[in-house]
Parts: C-alpha cells; structure tokens; sequence
C-alpha cells in the first residue's frame, strides 16, 4: 500500500507516458532543434514581408545576446521588458535575452502609460525593447513611475530613423562582437515574468523557470499530442501568428513554432481585413486561437473556404469551445480532415494543462471538455471550501488543482499570494470543473474574479481601484457578463457619491482612458445603492451575480 498521498484513487493521473525534462536552458533547446532547419523561413511580417530563416534567427539572437551583456553591462537575473506587437523581431530579443540569462518581462503593446507604469515598477526592468510609434506613451508611463530606462526601438523598416537617446535594434543584430558567449545557464533559472492576477487582487508577475518552459514544449511535443509536422522537401508548416506574444498563449505558441519549424507570419494586430488578406496570400496550415477567432472564420463572408484549402489543423483555447460551434466551423471549411484541437491552460502553468491527444474522437458526448492531461501532470478535483481535502470523484465537480513540472515558481516577490495559490505543493487554478470515468476533463464555472474577453485577462480589482478614483463614485466592483463577441465582458456596479449626479457615459469615457481597449467597460455600468461585501469588506461578486444579472 502506497504512502503516497498523490496515488489516492480519486486524483488523476495522464493516460500518457511520461517525459523526461532535459537539465538545460529555453533558448539551448531551441536553438539545439533549429539546427535541424536552418534555410527554411522561421518568421516573417506580414506588413513588410521582412522574413528570416532559422539560421538568422539564431544568428542574431546570438549577436543580440552578446551586445546585452556587453554594451549595456547586464547580468543574469537582470529583467528587461518588451513593450511591442507581434514582429517577426520578437523572436529574436526572445531568444537573446534568455540567451544571455536575463529575464523577460511582457507588456501588452496596447496598454496605456499608467498600466505600463504599474509593471514597470513592480519589475524594475533594467532595459526595455519597444517601437518608435509607442515611444510616447512609454515615456508617460516612465514619468509616472520616476524613471528612465534604456530603450532599444525595433524599427518597423530599415530605412527608419531611430529617435534621440535610443538604441537601433538592427546595429546589435546585425554587427558581431568577439567576445565569449554568456556562461551556461540553469533550468531553474528564471526566464520569464508575464503578468497574471491569478486568483485573485491585481496582476503579479508570474515566475516560469527554464524547466517549466521546457517541460511544457516538450509535453506538448510528446507522442501522443504532436501535431505540427517538421519541415522536409516542399512541406512547411505556416500559420498566420494573432495571438499575442506577450500573453502566455501566443508565447507559448512562438516557442512551439521555432521548435517545430513552422513558418510564422506576424500579424501586429487582429484587423479583419489583414488578417483575411494574409489567410489568402499564405493559406495556412494551421491557425490558433482564442474562440472568437474561431467565429470570425466560421461566420465572416470574405474568409473564403479556399484560403483554407491547406488547412490541417486548428487549436483553440483560453476560453470554452462547444461542438456546435467546432460542426459549424468544419462545415464553413467544407471538409472534414481538418483537427480541431482545445487546450486548457494558465499563466501560471507555462501554459498548458489539458489537450486532445491524437486518439480524440469528436462527438457530441465530449463536446466542450478541454481534453486530457498532458504527460506528468496529475489532477485533483477539491471542494471548493476545503482544497486540502478528501480529493473528489468522478463526475463530481470542485476546484482544478495541478501538479506537474509546468507549474510556477511563484508569484515574483508576492510570497503570501504565492502561499495562498499553493495548497500542499498543488496549484489551486481557481477553475471549477470535472472529469469523467474515461479521464476527460471539463471546465465548468470559475471560482477566481478573472474576467476573460477575447481570451485576455481583465483583473476586477484593477478596474475597480480605476472607478473608484472617479471623482462621483463612492464605491464600485466589477463582474463578468456573457458576451456574444468577447465571451465575458466586464460589467461595473457603482455606488455614487450622495447628492452627486451621475452620468454613466462619463465614467465609461474616464475608464476607457485608463484601460487597454478590451479593459473597457463593455459589459455596462449599473447603478446600485451598495455593493456586497463580507465583514472582512470583500466584494461577494457571487452575491453581486446572483443578486443583479
Ligand atoms: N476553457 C475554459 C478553456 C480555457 C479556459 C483557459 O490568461 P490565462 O492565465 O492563460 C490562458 C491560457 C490559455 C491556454 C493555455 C494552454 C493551451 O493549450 C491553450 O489552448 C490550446 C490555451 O488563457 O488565463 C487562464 C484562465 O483562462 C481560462 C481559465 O479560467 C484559466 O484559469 N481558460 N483555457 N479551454 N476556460
């Protein structure tokens, strides 16, 4: 009899065969794989048409990386920030950085300066990587957090000319030093901090290791869930790249890519229109996404069939998926030899948890799970009060808690909330779901605040602190609504201040000005007389649900 708490019959292990995570570093591995794919196209713009092979890539991501340590004297451990959309250079300052031990932190390029501000201060980068059209609201928010920052500009074109004290991307990428490579590097180094409010409270920097990074290429890689095919002769992978690099999902895809061979063709940002252009210039064969990407293919009348003629394979995550909406976009395709595939995943497990493995069969009896548990990752299912508790069965459904090699370090400098996301060495995901006797799993409700449009994370408490500093507002707290669009969208309740007149219009105007676009108040303002709260003053946004929508 095993005295192993973990092999209590309720806690759920992978059907597959374990891996083994090699002791090494991200930028190793990649570059290791590369090798094997050095003339074919790595990334390219699909603006400019800027392309680089694999060997470029690695080239001067090495180039870069040397530069770093030696012209800004960074050291390992040293955080910079990458302030950018998707470029086909985001690889590369990726690959540089890490390849030089520094740790990198993301920022989404949309993000206005006060959101910036907020991470900048709580990551104190010693460099960041941005481009000349964001360089203003970069220097508000370097203003608002009393601080001044080397700044290189990923130039748009070559012919660009940089701004005053800044550094040209392209003179350190494209000039070679003789000095030696950075010394080796540790798997539990730390390599990347994105943002994440987890399960509750504002954005904390999400610590993923080397090996977490590695492990969760690697799962997704292992014989049972590979699905991306290597380059050879004629054939290469392509796939038009929306998702956001600076978002766990988008990165992790981008890793996935170079690993794969696949050519990536950089979108800066989803516009119906380039994104259609680009499907039928490249004609992918495979595209990812959150679902609303998923509808825009399905219903809009220009994404014509044929642009999806070489389509193989299509994943879909960050957010619930059903079979009806999998029929209907196989049916727009018009062929049935395209996968679809669902992942479950966090931040805070570098990202993935769940996936269809090759075997899934599409029915109606599975529709909406998020697949099975990738290698070396178990599953418990906990009452929702009790997350140390007698682990639940099948069908019965509680709060996700993961173990595996994926899951984070912790929360960068936040050790109480760091302590609170662990419940006996598992990863409380503040997800409620279920599996069911055959180990496939749900996701049903969710317990933590989050609020997910598009796919991205909006943080309640970060909009809320932003209502509240609106001059008629007495107190406030924010909910996810369904959105037909979006998914969620976030909703406002407010209290106004007595004897105040309130025009919601004018609040929605003041939080759209704080707040990246899909932060916005899109899911309405709703007035109420008070919000509530437990004795402790914790927002009861059950309560709040139950009660208002
Ligand atoms: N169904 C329902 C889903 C789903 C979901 C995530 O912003 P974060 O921290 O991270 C992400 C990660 C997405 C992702 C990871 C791995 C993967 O394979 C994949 O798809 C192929 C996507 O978005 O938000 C994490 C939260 O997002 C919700 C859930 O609440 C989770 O805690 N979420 N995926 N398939 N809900």
């Amino acid at each position: 009899i095993s005295t192993n708490p973990d092999d209590h019959p309720n806690i759920l292990k992978s059907d597959s065969k374990d891996i083994v995570v090699p002791d090494a570093t991200l930028p190793e591995i990649i570059y290791n794989k590369m090798q094997q794919f050095p003339n074919y196209i790595a990334t390219e713009s699909a603006a400019t048409g800027k392309k680089y092979t694999f060997e470029q890539i690695h080239v001067k991501s090495k180039n870069l990386s040397k530069h770093l340590r030696h012209k800004f004297g960074l050291k390992e451990g040293d955080i910079v920030a990458f302030y950018m959309p998707n470029l086909p250079e985001y690889t590369i300052c990726f690959l540089g950085a890490l390849d030089a031990r520094l740790i990198v932190t993301t920022m989404n390029h949309l993000y206005t300066p006060d959101e910036i501000a907020i991470q900048i201060i709580d990551a104190s980068p010693k460099l960041i990587f941005t481009q000349s059209h964001l360089l203003n609201t970069l220097k508000s928010a370097l203003k608002i957090s009393n601080r001044d920052l080397p700044t290189i500009i990923v130039k748009d074109r070559q012919d660009e000319s940089i701004p005053r004290d800044t550094v040209d991307f392209f003179e350190l990428t494209d000039t070679a030093i003789d000095v030696p490579d950075s010394p080796p590097g540790n798997s539990a180094d730390v390599a990347i901090i994105p943002y994440s409010s987890g399960t509750t409270g504002l954005p904390k920097g999400v610590q993923l290791c080397h090996k977490n990074l590695i492990a969760n290429l690697l799962q997704i890689v292992s014989p049972d869930f590979k699905y991306l095919k290597e380059p050879s002769g004629d054939f290469q992978e392509i796939t038009p790249a929306v998702l956001p690099f600076y978002h766990i999902f988008g990165m992790a895809m981008n890793f996935l890519y170079l690993y794969c061979g696949v050519r990536t063709v950089a979108l800066a940002k989803f516009a119906p229109d380039t994104y259609i252009e680009a499907l039928k210039k490249y004609r992918p064969t495979f595209i990812s996404g959150a679902p609303p990407l998923v509808f825009f293919l399905t219903s809009h009348q220009d994404v014509k069939p044929e642009y999806l003629k070489n389509l193989r394979n299509l994943t879909s995550g960050a957010a619930p998926l059903g079979y009806s909406d999998e029929e209907k976009f196989l049916k727009k395709v018009g062929r049935s030899d395209v996968t679809i595939f669902q992942g479950y995943g966090l931040t805070e497990t570098s990202p993935g948890i769940t996936y269809f493995n090759k075997y899934h069969v599409r029915s109606e009896e599975n529709s909406g799970s998020v697949g099975k548990l990738l290698p070396n990752t178990i599953m418990k299912i906990a009452n929702v009060d009790d997350p140390r508790g007698e682990p639940l069965g099948v069908n019965q459904r509680g709060e996700i808690l993961i173990k595996g090699p994926q899951v984070m370090k912790g929360y960068y400098k936040k050790p109480q909330e760091t302590q609170n996301t662990f419940a006996d060495g598992w990863l409380r995901t503040g997800d409620i779901g279920y599996y069911k006797e055959d180990k496939y799993i749900w996701i049903s409700d969710r317990l933590k605040e989050l609020i997910k449009v598009k796919g991205y994370q909006v943080a309640p408490a970060e909009l809320e602190a932003v209502i509240r500093a609106f001059p008629s507002v007495e107190d406030a707290a924010v909910v996810g609504v369904p959105h037909a669009k979006f998914g969620e969208a976030p909703r406002a309740f407010v209290v106004p201040k007595k004897g105040v007149q309130f025009k919601p219009e004018e609040l929605e105007a003041y939080v759209a000005e704080k707040v990246a676009p899909y932060k916005k108040l899109t899911g309405g303002i709703a007035i109420i007389d008070s919000i509530p709260k437990n004795p402790a003053g914790k927002i009861l946004r059950k309560k709040i649900k139950e009660e208002f929508l």
